[in-house]
């Protein structure tokens, strides 16, 4: 255990104890080229993969120390954490203060143990999604797997019964219907991130694709 990790699972705490909220409230809260929308837009790939509850699973592997397969059950058996967050999709739709609820992913990290050699995660997602993120930007306390959304079961086209939702990056790091978590030493190109979207995604810097320079 190295004295950031300590540091992050000290601000998990904190915000696992309510005492902390994610929202930003600099001026600059709504990010370059984005406009606010107060509904819940859907996008995906077309497919809802309605997997039937009983067959669900949740793999967790790779770099770790315990991999663990959760049933719907297992995950939502793990403390619960609510948090409110602000989403952005690349589309330029951002929505304020949204509410969700489900596992802290350092929750999940704190159970599996990731070994040393880990620094990326790798997830897969029932519709053949994928995605992947720095493991040190997935462990911010605000990184969760949702599987609520204002209280209630998040809905199929939101990637019910779990999601992962990664408030400071462009949506699509946030993968819904997800299937495997994958620790790993190297990373890998997503689904959009090969099709020449930004494999860094910051909503702040208009970090939209692979190839246009940031601006300031
Ligand atoms: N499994 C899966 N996850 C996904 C996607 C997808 O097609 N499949 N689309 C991504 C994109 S591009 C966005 S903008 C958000 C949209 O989430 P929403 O439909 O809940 O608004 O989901 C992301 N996660
Ligand atoms: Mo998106």
């Amino acid at each position: 255990m190295n004295a950031d990790y300590i540091a992050r699972k000290e601000r998990w705490a904190r915000k696992m104890a309510g005492k902390e909220s994610s929202v930003p409230r600099s001026e600059d809260r709504l990010p370059p080229g984005q406009h606010l929308v107060t509904d819940f837009p859907v996008l995906d790939l077309g497919i809802k993969p309605d997997v039937p509850p009983d067959d669900w699973r949740l793999q967790i592997l790779g770099e770790v120390d315990e991999p663990k397969t959760f049933t719907l059950e297992e995950l939502t058996a793990l403390p619960r954490f609510t948090d409110v967050s602000d989403f952005h999709c690349v589309t330029t739709w951002t929505q304020f203060d949204m509410k969700f609820s489900g596992v802290a992913f350092f929750t999940i990290a704190d159970l599996v143990r990731p070994r040393q050699s880990a620094k990326y995660l790798i997830m897969q997602s029932y519709d053949g999604y994928s995605t992947s993120m720095p493991l040190d930007a997935m462990l911010d306390d605000d990184v969760m797997i949702a599987t609520h959304w204002n209280d209630l079961p998040l809905d199929l086209e939101h990637g019910g019964p779990a999601r992962i939702l990664v408030p400071k990056r462009y949506a699509w790091k946030s993968a819904k219907w997800i299937r495997e978590l994958r620790f790993s030493a190297e990373d890998e190109l997503g689904f959009w991130e090969k099709r020449g979207y930004s494999n860094t995604a910051d909503p702040h810097t208009n970090d939209r694709f692979a190839t246009q320079p940031k601006l300031p």
